[in-house]
This record gives C-alpha cells, sequence and structure tokens, in this order.
C-alpha cells in the first residue's frame, strides 16, 4: 500500500494534521530539556543533560504511532534518551499534568529515561540500560501468548519497541531474537530508529544490511521506511537509479557528512566525491548546494505517510515479529541535525526562542496543548479517546499454602527439596494453574524435572514427543507450564521480568519460578536488575552455588553472588541449608507475589519485590533442624526462619552456665561443619550458639531500618528485634559462608562485638567438597579457630 496523492497515510489519516502535530510535539520535546538545563537552578554546578537530538530522531516515528497507529491495549518500549517525546505526547494527549513538563531530571520530577515504577505517567516497559527496554516488549509478548493460552484470549494488543541502531550492538538483542520461545509472535513490531550515529560517533559502515539479514534468518518480517517523498520522486527521473545505487552504497560516515557544516567545499562536492558520472550528470540540474542536501537527506523516517505504510505491512503479516527501518536523522529540525557530536549537544536559548518564535508560540503560549478548536485539537482529543483502555479486570489473590509439609528423613540438599516443594505445589490446585517455571537450558540439572513431568513444557502448538525417556516426559504443547529457554541468562530474566508483569501488562498475576546454575546469575544481571527495576515479581533459584558444588571447579563456583542478592533492591535474598525452612520461605515468597499481584491498581503494598534463593547440591542430614523444630515449636521457628535467623543449637541447653562464649553464624551448606565446631568447642568447654542465618538480607534490612530511623530521628539505634531474638547476649561472632566473607561480615557491627568472617575470597578449583572446604577455611577445625581468634579479640 501507498501514500494516496491526498496526502492520507495508511490508516485514513490527514497527513497535514499529523504533521501540525509532530512539530508541537518536536517542540515540547525540545523545550523540555531546554527547560531541565536552563530554567532550574540545582544549586549543584552539575550538569543536568538530556538529549534533545535523540529526541528529534524519534518525533515522527512517535506522532505517527501514538496519533495515528495505536490502540488502547498496544504497548510500548521507548527508546531511553526519547523520554521527553513521550512525556510531551503524553502531555499532549492529557495523560501528563503540565507542572511535570518542567521537571526532566529534576527530584520527583520526569526521570531520565522511561521508568515503570518511577515516571508520573503510565510507562509500559522500562529503559536506559540500551537493549533490554528494547527486547523486554519481545518477552512482554510471549508473556501474553503462555496467558491467552492458558487463561483464554485477551483483548490484543501488539508489543512495540522503539529502538535506537547502536542498540543493536548488543548481544542480549540477538539472544532474544534468535531463541524459538519468542519464534512466531506475530503481535511483535521493532521500529530501529537508523540515524546512524550513536553517542560518540557515527556508526561505522553500512550494518543495515547485515542486521536485516539477521532478522530474516531469525524469521522475521523486515520492512524499510528508507527514502522519503522526494527521493523517490528523484529516482523515478531519468537516470535516478544511478542516484539511488549511489547512495545505498555510501558508508554512513560519507553521507553523515552532508549534515551540517561543511568546511572544505560545498556539500556537493563531499556528496560527489567518488561518484560515477552518471551521478554526477543526474546532479549537474540542482541547483543549489541546499536543494542538494534537502533531497539526499530525505529519509522516510521522517515522512509520516512513509511509516504509517510501512507499520501496515508489518500488521499484513500476522505469524512473524516485524521490525521497521526507520532511516531518520539525529536532532531532525533542529540546528544540531545530523552532526556527529549532537548526543548530548544542546540548544542554545537563542535557538530555542527563534524555534517559539518560528512555531508562533510565546512565553505565555509555549507550554499549551494543541487548541481544541483547531483540527489538530480534535485530532488529539479522538486520540486520546481511542487510547483510553478499559478498566482493568479484578484480580483474585492466589491462595498459596503456607507449605507444602515437606520433609525427609534422609540427607537431602536445597536444590533437591526444591524440586520436591515445586512437585508438591503442582498437585496444588489453588496453586498450580499460576505457576510457570522457566530455564534457560538447565531445567534438569537445577531439579525442575519433577514439575516438567507433570506439567509439560509449553509450546503454542502440540508437538510430537520423539523421546521414549521415562524419567524425563518431555511433552510439548499450549497446556505446558514451563518455558524451556535456549542458554542465555538475559533471556531467562527478561522473560522472568515480564512474566512477572503479567499481572499488569496481560492482566493475569502468574508465580513465575526461573532456575540458572548461580554463577550464571551474573552473567543475567543486567537484565535481573532491569526486571525488578521494572517492577517485576518473580522467583529466582541460583542453584548449585558456591565451592560446594566441589567438583565442578572454578569456573562454575559463585563467590559474590549472595552480595548481589543481599544488596540488589527489590529483591529478597534466601539462602536457607535444611529443606522444612526452604519450604516455608518457598511458600512465603509466593504468598507475598500473589498478594502484591492482587492489589489495585494504584495501591501501594508493602512487598518484597521478587526473590532470589541460593541452593546447593551438597544433601546435608536434616536431624539438626528437626531438633530446633521440637525444640521451638513450629510456629515460632517458621517465624525465625521467614525473618532471616533462628537459633539451630542452643549451647545455654547444655551449657551449665548459661551464656554462650561465642556465636557461630553460618548460611546455607556449610552449616555440618558449623555444627561439628560446636560440638568440638563444647568438648573443650567453650559453649557456642549455632545461628543459621536463613536470609542476610532481611536480617540486614532490619538492621538498616533501625539505623536509618536513628540516624533520621538523632536517637540511639536499638539492635533490631529480629537479631535481638537469635544473639541475645553480647559475645563474638564466627560468620561462615560459602560466598564471599564479606557478605556476613556486617554481622559484627550490628551487634557491637568481635567478629571473624569466614567465606570464599579467591577463586576455587575442582576437588571434593571436604578439600575445598580446607583450602577455603570452611572446615570445622578451621572455625574453632576463627572462634577462638574471635574470643581473643573481645
Ligand atoms: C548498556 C548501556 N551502555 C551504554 C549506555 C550509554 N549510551 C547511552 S546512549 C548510547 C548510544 C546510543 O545510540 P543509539 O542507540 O543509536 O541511540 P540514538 O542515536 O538514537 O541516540 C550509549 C552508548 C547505555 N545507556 N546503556
Ligand atoms: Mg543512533
Amino acid at each position: 500500500m501507498t501514500v494516496t496523492e491526498a496526502g492520507r497515510g495508511a490508516a485514513g489519516t490527514d497527513l497535514a494534521v499529523l504533521e501540525e502535530i509532530q512539530q508541537r510535539v518536536l517542540w515540547l520535546a525540545t523545550r523540555i530539556v531546554d527547560a531541565a538545563n536552563h530554567d532550574r537552578d540545582t544549586g549543584d554546578g552539575v550538569k543536568v543533560g538530556g538529549h534533545q537530538a535523540s529526541s528529534a530522531s524519534l518525533v515522527t516515528v512517535m506522532t505517527a504511532l501514538y496519533f495515528a497507529y495505536l490502540d488502547a491495549p498496544d504497548k510500548v518500549s521507548v527508546k531511553p534518551h526519547a523520554s521527553p517525546v513521550f512525556h510531551a505526547i503524553q502531555y499532549l494527549l492529557g495523560n501528563l499534568d503540565r507542572g511535570y513538563l518542567p521537571t526532566l531530571r529534576a527530584f520527583g520530577g520526569l526521570q531520565s529515561y522511561p521508568s515503570r515504577t518511577k515516571d508520573p505517567d503510565t510507562v509500559d516497559f522500562s529503559t536506559g540500560s540500551v537493549g533490554l527496554g528494547a527486547a523486554a516488549p519481545l518477552f512482554a509478548a510471549a508473556a501474553r501468548r503462555y496467558v491467552d493460552a492458558h487463561f483464554g484470549a485477551r483483548p490484543p494488543s501488539r508489543f512495540v519497541a522503539l529502538i535506537g541502531d547502536a542498540e543493536l550492538d548488543e548481544g542480549n538483542i540477538w539472544e532474544a531474537v534468535a531463541d524459538p520461545a519468542t519464534d512466531g509472535l506475530g503481535n511483535v513490531l521493532w521500529i530501529i530508529d537508523v540515524n546512524r550515529q550513536s553517542l560518540d560517533r557515527v556508526v561505522p559502515g553500512m550494518r543495515i544490511a547485515q542486521w536485516e539479514q539477521q532478522f530474516r534468518a531469525a524469521g522475521w518480517h523486515v520492512e524499510e521506511a528508507k527514502y522519503g517523498r522526494r527521493l523517490q520522486a528523484a529516482f523515478a527521473r531519468p537516470g535516478g537509479q544511478s542516484l539511488r545505487a549511489w547512495i545505498d552504497q555510501m558508508p554512513n560516515e560519507h553521507y553523515q557528512s552532508l549534515f551540517g557544516p561543511a568546511p572544505e567545499g560545498s556539500v556537493k562536492n563531499r556528496f560527489l566525491d567518488g561518484a560515477p558520472d552518471e551521478v554526477r550528470r543526474f546532479c549537474a540540474d540542482i541547483a543549489s548546494d541546499q536543494d542538494l542536501a534537502a533531497l539526499v537527506t530525505d529519509l522516510a523516517g521522517h515522512d509520516l505517510g512513509a511509516l504509517l505504510d510501512a507499520f501496515a505491512a508489518c500488521d499484513a503479516e500476522p505469524g512473524r515479529p516485524s521490525v521497521v527501518f526507520a532511516y531518520t536523522v539525529k536532532g531532525w529540525g533542529l540546528p544540531m541535525a545530523g552532526h556527529p557530536r549532537n548526543h548530548s549537544a544542546l540548544l542554545t536559548t537563542a535557538q530555542v526562542d527563534e524555534m517559539r518564535e518560528r512555531l508562533g508560540l510565546t512565553g505565555a503560549t509555549e507550554w499549551d496543548r494543541l487548541d481544541p478548536m483547531t483540527r489538530a485539537g480534535q485530532w488529539v482529543a479522538a486520540r486520546r479517546e481511542h487510547l483510553t483502555a478499559a478498566a482493568r479486570v479484578s484480580r483474585p489473590a492466589v491462595a498459596v499454602p503456607d507449605s507444602t509439609g515437606m520433609r525427609s528423613g534422609r540427607p537431602i540438599s536445597t536444590q533437591e527439596a526444591f524440586g520436591r516443594i515445586l512437585v508438591d505445589l503442582s498437585r496444588d490446585d489453588a496453586v498450580a494453574p499460576y505457576l510457570v517455571t522457566t530455564a534457560p537450558d538447565v531445567a534438569t540439572s537445577t531439579n525442575l524435572a519433577g514439575f516438567i513431568n507433570r506439567k509439560g513444557v509449553f509450546s503454542p502448538a502440540a508437538r510430537r514427543s520423539w523421546s521414549e525417556d521415562a524419567l524425563l516426559k518431555w511433552a510439548e504443547g499450549p497446556e505446558g507450564q514451563h518455558i524451556e529457554l535456549g542458554i542465555s541468562e538475559m533471556n531467562l530474566f527478561l522473560l522472568l521480568g515480564q512474566l512477572g508483569l503479567a499481572w499488569d501488562l496481560s492482566g493475569q498475576p502468574l508465580l513465575p519460578v526461573g532456575t540458572v546454575y548461580d554463577p550464571f546469575v551474573l552473567r543475567g544481571l543486567d537484565a535481573f536488575i532491569y526486571s525488578v527495576y521494572s517492577g517485576a515479581r518473580f522467583v529466582v533459584a541460583g542453584t548449585p552455588s558456591g565451592i560446594s558444588l566441589a567438583p565442578e571447579g572454578g569456573a562454575h563456583q559463585s563467590t559474590i553472588t549472595a552480595s548481589v542478592g543481599l544488596e540488589l533492591p527489590n529483591v529478597t535474598f534466601i539462602e536457607p541449608a535444611y529443606a522444612a525452612a526452604l519450604d516455608w520461605l518457598f511458600c512465603g515468597a509466593l504468598q507475598s507475589i500473589a498478594v502484591a499481584n492482587a492489589a489495585p491498581a494504584g495501591a501501594t503494598v508493602a512487598e518484597d519485590g521478587s526473590y532470589y534463593f541460593r541452593l546447593t547440591t551438597r544433601g546435608i542430614d536434616q536431624g539438626p533442624f528437626q531438633r530446633a523444630r521440637d525444640r521451638l515449636g513450629d510456629a515460632i521457628l517458621r517465624r525465625q526462619v521467614l525473618a532471616g535467623g533462628y537459633r539451630l543449637v542452643d549451647s545455654a541447653d547444655a551449657a551449665s552456665d548459661g551464656s554462650p562464649a561465642v556465636y557461630l553464624a553460618g548460611c546455607g551448606a556449610v552449616l555440618p561443619e558449623v555444627l561439628a565446631a560446636a560440638a568440638e568447642l563444647a568438648d573443650e568447654g567453650i559453649a557456642a550458639h549455632v545461628v543459621d542465618i536463613t536470609s542476610a538480607d532481611r536480617l540486614y534490612r532490619a538492621w538498616q531500618r533501625t539505623l536509618r530511623q536513628g540516624v533520621r530521628t538523632a536517637t540511639a539505634p536499638s539492635i533490631p528485634g529480629a537479631l535481638r531474638t537469635v544473639f541475645p547476649d553480647r559475645a563474638p561472632i564466627v560468620t561462615v559462608h560459602d560466598a564471599a566473607s564479606h557478605t556476613l561480615s556486617w554481622l559484627g557491627s550490628a551487634l557491637g562485638v568481635p567478629a571473624v568472617s569466614l567465606g570464599v575470597d579467591t577463586f576455587g578449583q575442582s576437588g571434593a567438597v571436604a578439600d575445598l572446604y580446607r583450602a577455603h577455611d570452611l572446615d570445622a577445625g578451621s572455625i574453632i579457630n576463627a572462634a577462638l581468634a574471635a574470643l581473643s579479640l573481645r
């Protein structure tokens, strides 16, 4: 389909009206950045910044989208540096108060990059770390496909991503495109803002042809919006094809040099540098430099009709994702257009004044919305109505039990217990429908096989199984509740993030559970951060972890992941040692996700966000936990386990004089060594309480809460309840953790006692557990020596 001569786009849109709207969008986006830099005094001398050129580059595309293409259920991810355009459009549509316009990058104001959790208007996808927000809609569409298959079709949405061309350098983009889990998502539309510039430079060479082939090879439909109407008309003239060939084969650096000032010689000389005679002859008719520049930089990314045609062509391909390469000019319509250093450039006040005047605006009217009496104003009002989403349906809370009643009479690892808990939950009709698991090719080796056997693997269409494996039924079909990914931890966290936002983006709460080998949490860390910053709620199990997976060696042994879990906001980090504790903690995590997912829109809920369980394959004797259970009773023990720690061994029970001489605080797989050390110390007459830290994160947060309270109210902080319960007396402490020693070392400060922290602070190697524990001072003998050292520090 092509744009008719009457100037109507694919959607029957009056392009003159859209043109007027986009001029206002460009103005507002430019002025939003200008106001942030020139109207506010921050008092700190730090440059505020903002991106007028990156914004201008997408003004036409976003005007076409929001004012002529999108429907209410559609979801859009906006390139980070185009946030001013997004907010300008939301303002024009009446979804953002005028008072916010001068607040870009101010505290409590418009965020520098679109943020689901911090912006005042509704942002579908956060962006900022390039590549991640770009890929997110693809996974949101995968989550929608899953939701539709399991819970009935929602009103159809298109999942749109507006992506900078240099974002395609990020590997996670191609991991997302290549994964079979994203195959055939016909409701996905990516629009690449091909302005041939990144931050520092003109993107070298001509990558587009290669990128297009990569998309095609992955089964995508590819559209180009490359040449504007004037250029197309020129190509149609005799000799015009030579002009086209010349531009097509021109490297980005050469083409980009046609913009802005041309110090050596004219634009024409530059353009024709090295050109064949035919092109020279064709251009001989073009009188002025200006005319030539205007012609050869007439790109379809700024042609509203051409863009709408391209979008319509994508809609006509419902069976696969589409990508539009929209050729644009960075800084389009601004004095900095195409300048190689324009990424962070700002218009001068004089230039802004000139622009305001050119548009017929004044200081009094510059922030106005379009006059509702004009055609453009009426068009915007109609679009506002069109884009207003129907009220959300209510989301009843999923009833997750307090526990599955998991017990084990034999030694068991937390990884194995995790697999059994999931199988038990898959038998619970109230919970099972909402569970969805995913793993990057490690489902069986992280103990998801039991769940997969019961619930199957998701595939949009039933697939014949060729496997005769009695232990693992890999049955694939639309009822399956496990989504298998290729080996991409980025994809794992992006998918978990979008499954964890399905309550919002697809109106269906889910309980997503992902697994990953713990060291490779770091491989997906930026996507992990992205997803939890976006407000997603999911559970991830990092397993196996630490040096306790001993023979696997240094490349598979995680050391800093516990610190990551502890420090990451919106994530609760949990590392239990015993199966029954894991059961309580895991069910508790799902409960809190279910409750938060069910909260009415706009309500603030006290929540933990997502959960990160760090697990192990080291089986340990469950007897000590049972004894603590007998001693404390289920109600008290469960409360302490959930709060972050409990007394596994109460030496006061055995010691005659009551108070302990030393605390041994262990976390995770090392508890048997800690217990052995405590027993030996007792033999030496040194009473040692053993504390099992189930969530260093929760204890740390409790401590920080009371500290901050003290700081803010200038009062002496107290020791928080969770810590006081398990460490009631002042005694030196030894912390033991199969993770960096730093993770638990704050306990000494929190309790105001001498502390010795044992942990893994160098890279590991292959060996038996005992070899490695000895090498890293996690064996009982080292723990005893650490206790003596701690006692000597008193
Ligand atoms: C992961 C990540 N690395 C680096 C940056 C810093 N950065 C911001 S924009 C940019 C260049 C982006 O170029 P492009 O995607 O082409 O955007 P545009 O030309 O539209 O501004 C870079 C490197 C970032 N935001 N995220
Ligand atoms: Mg670019």
